[in-house]
C-alpha cells in the first residue's frame, strides 16, 4: 500500500466546489449512477446555451447499441460556440480567454472573449465564403496557435465537422485522414515552429492533397512567413479572407446529437478510426469535468500543455475551458526550449494556477534535476495535472513536492479519446491522493474490472477495465462504420464499454491503471497501434514479416521493439541499416513520433498451428523476461523460441 496525501489546505482554500469531500463525491456518484436523467439534465441547461433546452435525458442502451446509438439530451438544439464565446459576452468580454506563448520565450499575445468571438465568426464567414455548409467535414493541420482554436470553433459556429490532424503526423497520414472523412476544405499554416525549428505543414499538406480532388479550398494561416507552395483557385491566406469576411453573427443551430468533430485514433487492429463526439453531450462532460475535477474559479489562469491534435487539446484547452468562460493559454513550444526551465518559466510568468501536463514531460524534466525549477517563483500553482500514460512514483512525487513544492495537490487523470473527457481521477478540494493512482471514478463513470473469464470482479482485485454505463460525453460512432465501433468496444464484453486498458482496484475502491492490455502502444503519451506499425513494415524492401511489441522504457513510458524476417534474397541484411529503413518508413507514413527504438531480425515468428502470431512470447522477450515465456508447446515450430531469447535486444 503506498502513502496517501490529504488535500494541502491551500487547495481547499476558497473552494466553491458542489464537491468538497469524500462524501461529497460518493453522493454524487451514487446521484448520477441511479438517476442519470436528473443529473445530466440539470447539469447540461445550467452549464450550456443551449437554444432549445432539451426535456429528454439519455436513450440507447450498451446491450443494444449495434441498432440504435447512445442519445443524450436528443430533442435539444444549440450552437456549441454560443456557450464558448457569445454568452460570455456581458460578463467576460474582456476578460482573456487565450494567453497565447508562442515558441520563443515571452513572445505571443492573448486574446479577451470579444476578440476572440470576433475572429471566430470572421473566420466562419471566410469558411462560408469558401462554400463550406453544416455537416461539411474540414482537416486542420496546424500547431499551437491560436488561429487552430479559432479554426476548430470556426468550424463549430457553421455545424461543419471539424478534424484535427496533429502537425506530427506525415502527408500519407493526412491524405488517409481526408479521404476516410471526405473533407472538402483544409485548414493549414506555411510552417509551425517548435523547439526553434519550423515544421513544414503547408508542404506536407501539399503533398498530402496531390491529386485529392475532394478538396476545393486550403486556407493558409501565415506563421512564419516562409516560402510556400501555391495552387491558384484553391489556396487562400487567413489573412486575405478572415479580416475582411461577413461575420457569421447567427450560430448555425444544431441538435443535439449532430457531430462536432471527429479525431482519428489507433486501436489494436487496422488503420486509426474516426471517433465521432456530437455537441450536447460533449460540450456538457468538457464543461462539467473541467471544472469539477480542477476545481476550477474566475480567477484560474489554466494551462493544458498538450496539442490541440489530441482529445486532451480539444477537450482540456479549447473546449471545456471557454466553455467555463476560463482563461486557458496555449503554448508553442516544447517542454525543453530553450531548456528544462521553459514550462516553469511559463508558470511564472503568466501566474498559472492550474497546469496540466504528461507523464513523459515529468519524467523528461525530473532527470534535468531540480534547479531548473527552484529558480523560479511557482506560488500561483494551485493543481496540478497529468494524463495520458500510468505515472510512475517516482515522477508523481517529484510533481507533487519540487514543481508542487507539497502545496498542491495532483490530479492524475484516467481518460481516452473515446471517453471524451475525464473518466476516473481526483476531484482537487475533495479526494485524497496516492502516487500512481488515477483514484475514483467521476460521476456518471461506472467502471467495472472483468476477470479472465468475462466475470466482474467484486471487492478489490485486477482486471480489464469496463465502463458499465452510458456518460454524455462518449463518442457515439466511428466515422462511416458503425460495426467497427460496435465490434471494437462492445464486443468484447457484451453489455459494457471495452477501454483496452487493465486496472487494478485497492481496498479503498481507488483504480491504478496498469496500461493497455491490447496491442495499442503508449510512447511517450502518443497512442499507436501495433498493426500501423507492421504494416508499414512489410512494405520495406528486404522485409517479410514483422511483429511490433512495447517494452518498457524509463523515459517514454514504452519503447517500440520490432522484430523483422527477413526476405530469403533481402538486399539489405545488416541490423542498423534495417533499422535506419525502417524508421524512414514509419517517418513517411505515419509520422516523426512513429519511431521504433529496436529491431532483432528473427528466423521466423512464434506462430501456433493456425498460423497465429503469439504475441506474449514477443512481448516477453522485449521486456526482458525470457523466463516467463509460459507455455509454447502450442508453437507450429516451437525451435524459433531459443534463437529469438538468444538474441533479444535491450537499450543498456
Ligand atoms: C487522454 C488520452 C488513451 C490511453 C488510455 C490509457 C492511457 C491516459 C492515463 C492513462 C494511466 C492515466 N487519450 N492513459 N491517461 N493511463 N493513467 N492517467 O490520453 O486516447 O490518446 O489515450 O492512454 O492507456 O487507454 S488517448
Amino acid at each position: 500500500m503506498s502513502e496517501t496525501y490529504d488535500v494541502p489546505p491551500r487547495v481547499r482554500a476558497g473552494s466553491r466546489s458542489p464537491i468538497q469531500s469524500l462524501a461529497d463525491w460518493r453522493a454524487a456518484w451514487l446521484a448520477a449512477r441511479d438517476d442519470p436523467d436528473a443529473t445530466w439534465l440539470r447539469e447540461t441547461t445550467s452549464r450550456l446555451a443551449w437554444q432549445k433546452a432539451p426535456s429528454r435525458g439519455l436513450e440507447g442502451s450498451f446491450h443494444d447499441i449495434a441498432e440504435a446509438p447512445i442519445r443524450w439530451f436528443s430533442d435539444g438544439e444549440l450552437n456549441i460556440t454560443e456557450s464558448c464565446l457569445d454568452r460570455h459576452l456581458a460578463t467576460r468580454g474582456d476578460k482573456i480567454a487565450i494567453p497565447w506563448e508562442g515558441d520563443e520565450p515571452g513572445a505571443g499575445g492573448q486574446l479577451s472573449y470579444r476578440e476572440l468571438h470576433q475572429e471566430v465568426c470572421r473566420a466562419a464567414g471566410a469558411l462560408r465564403a469558401m462554400g463550406v455548409q453544416k455537416g461539411e467535414r474540414v482537416i486542420i493541420y496546424m500547431g499551437m496557435v491560436p488561429e487552430a482554436a479559432i479554426a476548430m470553433l470556426a468550424c463549430a459556429r457553421l455545424g461543419a465537422v471539424h478534424s484535427v490532424v496533429f502537425g506530427g503526423f506525415s502527408a500519407e497520414a493526412l491524405r488517409d485522414r481526408v479521404r476516410d472523412c471526405d473533407a472538402s476544405v483544409v485548414i493549414t499554416q506555411d510552417q509551425g515552429v517548435r523547439g526553434g525549428r519550423p515544421i513544414p505543414l503547408k508542404a506536407t499538406c501539399d503533398e498530402a492533397l496531390e491529386g485529392e480532388r475532394g478538396v476545393t479550398a486550403v486556407l493558409v494561416f501565415q506563421r512564419t512567413g516562409a516560402d510556400v507552395g501555391w495552387v491558384d483557385g484553391r489556396d487562400v491566406w487567413w489573412h486575405d479572407c478572415v479580416p475582411t469576411a461577413e461575420p457569421v453573427t447567427e450560430a448555425v443551430v444544431c441538435a443535439a446529437e449532430d457531430p462536432l468533430f471527429i479525431l482519428y485514433t489507433s486501436g489494436s487492429t487496422g488503420r486509426p478510426k474516426g471517433v465521432v463526439h456530437t455537441c450536447g453531450g460533449y460540450l456538457t462532460w468538457a464543461s462539467y469535468t473541467h471544472e469539477v475535477v480542477f476545481d476550477l474559479r474566475e480567477d484560474d489562469v489554466y494551462a493544458c500543455v498538450a496539442d490541440v491534435g489530441w482529445i486532451t487539446g480539444h477537450t482540456y484547452i479549447v473546449y471545456g475551458p471557454l466553455c467555463n468562460g476560463a482563461t486557458t493559454l496555449m503554448f508553442e513550444s516544447t517542454p525543453l526550449y530553450p531548456d528544462a526551465g521553459r514550462y516553469w518559466d511559463l508558470v511564472a510568468r503568466h501566474r498559472v494556477s492550474i497546469f496540466y501536463t504528461a507523464p513523459t514531460a515529468i519524467r523528461a524534466l525530473a532527470a534535468q534535476g531540480d534547479d531548473f525549477v527552484t529558480r523560479y517563483d511557482l506560488s500561483s500553482l494551485r493543481v496540478l495535472g497529468t494524463v495520458g500514460e500510468p505515472i510512475n512514483p517516482d515522477a508523481w512525487r517529484w510533481y507533487r513536492e519540487v514543481v508542487g513544492a507539497g502545496r498542491c495537490t495532483i490530479v492524475d487523470t484516467w481518460w481516452q479519446t473515446e471517453t471524451g473527457g475525464i473518466a476516473i481521477t481526483p476531484i482537487a478540494p475533495a479526494t485524497p491522493v496516492r502516487p500512481g493512482s488515477a483514484t475514483l471514478p467521476n460521476p456518471a463513470i461506472v467502471p467495472v474490472l472483468m476477470d479472465d473469464q468475462g466475470r466482474p470482479i467484486v471487492g478489490p482485485g485486477e482486471g480489464r477495465l469496463c465502463l458499465a454505463q452510458p456518460w454524455p460525453g462518449m463518442a457515439r460512432t466511428v466515422w462511416g462504420d458503425h460495426p467497427r465501433y460496435v465490434s471494437t468496444y462492445f464486443s468484447t464484453f457484451p453489455g459494457f464499454y471495452f477501454t483496452g486498458d487493465g486496472c487494478r482496484r485497492d481496498g479503498d475502491g481507488y483504480h491504478w491503471i496498469t496500461g493497455r492490455v491490447d496491442d495499442v502502444l503508449n510512447v511517450s503519451g502518443h497512442r499507436m497501434g501495433t498493426a500501423e506499425f507492421e504494416a508499414v513494415l512489410v512494405g520495406v524492401d528486404s522485409i517479410a514479416e514483422a511483429a511490433v511489441v512495447g517494452f518498457p522504457h524509463a523515459l517514454k513510458g514504452q519503447g517500440v521493439y520490432a522484430y523483422l524476417v527477413l526476405q530469403p534474397d533481402a538486399d539489405i541484411t545488416e541490423p542498423e541499416a534495417l533499422h535506419a529503413a525502417a524508421n524512414a518508413a514509419c517517418r513517411q507514413q505515419i509520422g516523426a513520433h512513429a519511431r521504433i527504438d529496436l529491431v532483432q531480425l528473427v528466423p521466423g515468428l512464434p506462430k501456433t498451428r493456425s498460423g497465429k502470431v503469439m504475441r506474449r512470447i514477443l512481448r516477453k522477450v522485449a521486456e526482458g523476461q525470457p523466463d516467463q515465456l509460459g507455455d509454447v508447446s502450442t508453437l507450429a515450430d516451437p525451435s524459433v523460441v531459443a534463437s529469438i531469447v538468444a538474441g533479444a535486444r535491450s537499450l543498456s
